[in-house]
């Protein structure tokens, strides 16, 4: 299932409409991964306050969209982009792969909330692709 041009065009031209935003979806999807699946929390028991709107978790929305934003820059070769990060996932930091379609799933689910408009079918259908895309190119390093 890898992007088509089509799909990348689609990623690249909603990414112009959002990124203004990232940090607002970065916060809002992360707040939801840890209400939602309190099981993502053990990877972040080093932070003070976990809830939604602290400190660590603004922080770390900010952390993981400049992620996104690097796979959107990267986007003709994610494996490639994202392999120090992937490194880091694995290796250092081991964040069970499975987690990564968690956030994806809420990243989505934040989109579809905060961009209705833009946020159509088709743009759904290209991000939903690009984000399984990134999640593969972060678990490279697992194997
Ligand atoms: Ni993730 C650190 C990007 C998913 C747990 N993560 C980072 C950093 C980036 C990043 C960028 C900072 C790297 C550095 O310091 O050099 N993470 C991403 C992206 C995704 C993702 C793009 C998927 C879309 N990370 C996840 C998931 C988990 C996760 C799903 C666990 C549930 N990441 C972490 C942890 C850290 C981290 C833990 C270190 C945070 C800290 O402050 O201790």
């Amino acid at each position: 299932m890898s992007l088509t041009a089509k799909d990348k065009a689609a990623v690249k031209d909603l990414w112009a409409k959002i990124s203004g935003k990232s940090d607002d979806i970065g916060h809002d999807a992360l707040s939801r991964m840890l209400v939602v699946y309190p099981q993502t929390k053990t990877y972040f028991s080093h932070w003070k306050d976990l809830s939604p709107g602290s400190a660590p978790v603004r922080n770390h929305g900010k952390v993981v969209m400049s992620g996104v934003a690097q796979a959107v820059e990267k986007i003709d070769d994610l494996t490639a982009g994202l392999l120090s990060l992937s490194e880091l996932h694995a290796f250092q930091l081991r964040v069970d792969p499975a987690n990564f379609k968690i956030l994806s799933h809420n990243i989505l689910v934040v989109l579809a909330l905060l961009f209705p408009t833009e946020f159509t079918p088709d743009a759904h259908v290209a991000m939903d692709k690009f984000l399984s895309a990134l999640a593969l190119a972060l678990a490279e390093k697992y194997r």
